[in-house]
């Protein structure tokens, strides 16, 4: 038995699955999960010591690749002060100053430990902010699990979504709308009934948990000017897309201006760090100042501000997003011309560092639309894959990941594996 099987079995006896965290399960491809034991750059190498080129990179933070070096050199020196304080320090006004730089939607921003958190409180203080309580949200994005956000699309259009999740009372989830990624028609039935009682609209900019979806430009303006015109508060969910897409995130590709913005992954550089942040006479509603709580003992915590302030600085040098995104356009590209070679239905698109595969002759531009592709040849196309020593996320419905570590070598290595891998379809 591999070394990875041995220990998910042993895993299993004491966390539930074997795993901390749903997707690493590989539940929806089956077999059995790789175990890391150690990454650097492009890749990892697993517990049977195998060596895979890694395009998931913790799901977005290790856009630098795995262990660079001047990342670790920063933790290990911020950990020899200490760990922790629960008291403020000047390395959080430099992130801060830093982030509000790089995204100037920003005025204010708070830090806090996770994608959840982030937008858990954003959703809060909007409604706080608004003194509405109705949210919308879209089927297909994921915000984290925080209750009011694990809900699947009612029957019917403008219906009140129901609980996605067991443990999450319908009361929890009677205020959150949940509409089609794209459709505008729809939005603006929405807010034409129901925009005064609207507290937020959430929503990826570029959805990347159900693969990569891109929005219509008609979709990106008209929940801007419908938000604005009705009072609510637009909040881009940039924790996948934030420093990915573009330095600036998904808002400066788009050109818009969000009320509110969270981000995570990449400006923790890999350490539990996530923000949420935007416009200053809304943030003026969070605790101290204002009426919305929201604490977090680790906020802040100095080992994860020393790698984001790191990654940040080292992903704002000129050029680097430039870089990023030509080593996604090749990586695609490539595999895009193996599977039309193989007269495989096949299609694909990146958004500087981040990519999608999709077994499907179009690039689908909707939930529907992507869960109507061909999830048995993503299965197959999975395994073998990570057989050629390739590691693609484990599931139909996530988006992939390019490093600056990527070399062209391994892009090669990833296209001339991909050629052998369709032939085996
Ligand atoms: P976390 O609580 O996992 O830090 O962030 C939640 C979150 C919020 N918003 C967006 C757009 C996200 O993509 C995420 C988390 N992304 C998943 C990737 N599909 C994390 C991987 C996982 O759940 O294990």
């Amino acid at each position: 038995m591999s070394r990875n099987a041995e220990l998910f079995e042993r895993a299993k006896l004491s966390i539930p699955g074997g795993v901390n965290s749903p997707v690493r399960a590989f539940g929806s491809v089956g077999g059995t999960p790789r175990f890391v034991q150690r990454a650097q750059g492009a890749y990892f190498w697993d517990a049977d010591d195998k060596k895979f080129i890694d395009y998931i990179g913790s799901w977005g933070p290790a856009i630098l690749g795995h262990a660079h070096p001047e990342v670790i050199a920063a933790v290990q020196a911020a950990a020899a002060n200490g760990l922790s304080y629960g008291a403020p320090t000047e390395g959080e006004i430099e992130i801060a100053e830093m982030i509000r730089q790089l995204v100037p939607s920003m005025e204010q921003v708070r830090l806090v430990s996770s994608g959840t958190e982030a937008t858990m409180t954003a959703i809060r203080l909007a409604r706080g902010f608004t003194g509405r309580d109705k949210i919308i949200k879209f089927e297909g994005c994921y915000h984290g699990h925080s209750d009011s956000l694990l809900v699947k699309a009612g029957s019917g259009l403008l219906t009140f979504g129901n609980p996605s999740s067991a443990g999450v009372p319908a009361d929890f989830t009677r205020h959150t709308l949940v509409l089609d990624y794209n459709n505008v028609s729809q939005l603006e039935q929405t807010f034409a009934e129901l925009g005064d009682e609207i507290a937020c609209v959430i929503l990826e900019p570029f959805a990347g948990n159900m693969n990569l979806i891109r929005p219509s430009e008609a979709f990106v303006h008209a929940l801007r000017s419908l938000t604005e015109k009705h009072g609510a508060v637009l909040i881009y969910d940039e924790v996948m897309t934030g420093f990915r897409v573009a330095l600036g995130g998904a808002q400066s590709l788009h050109g818009i201006k969000p009320d509110l913005t969270t981000l995570g992954k990449v400006v923790g550089g890999g350490m539990p760090m996530a923000v949420f942040g935007g416009r200053a006479d809304i943030m003026a509603k969070i605790a101290p100042l204002g009426g919305v709580y929201q604490a977090g003992t680790l906020s802040g915590n100095p080992l994860a501000v020393a790698a984001g302030v790191t990654t940040l600085r080292l992903i704002s040098r000129p050029g680097f997003h430039e870089e990023l995104t030509r080593r996604s356009e090749t990586l695609v590209k490539g595999v895009q011309a193996a599977a039309n070679a193989a007269g495989l239905p096949f299609s694909s698109d990146w958004v500087g560092g981040m990519f999608g595969f999709y077994f499907a002759p179009e690039v689908p531009n909707s939930y529907a639309t992507v869960t109507a592709c061909n999830n048995d040849a993503f299965k197959r196309f999975f395994h073998a894959m990570l057989d050629e020593g390739i590691y693609l996320a484990p599931s139909a419905y996530e988006a992939g990941f390019v490093s600056i570590a990527h070399s062209d070598e391994d892009i090669q290595a990833t296209i001339t594996a991909a050629e052998r891998a369709f032939a085996r379809l």
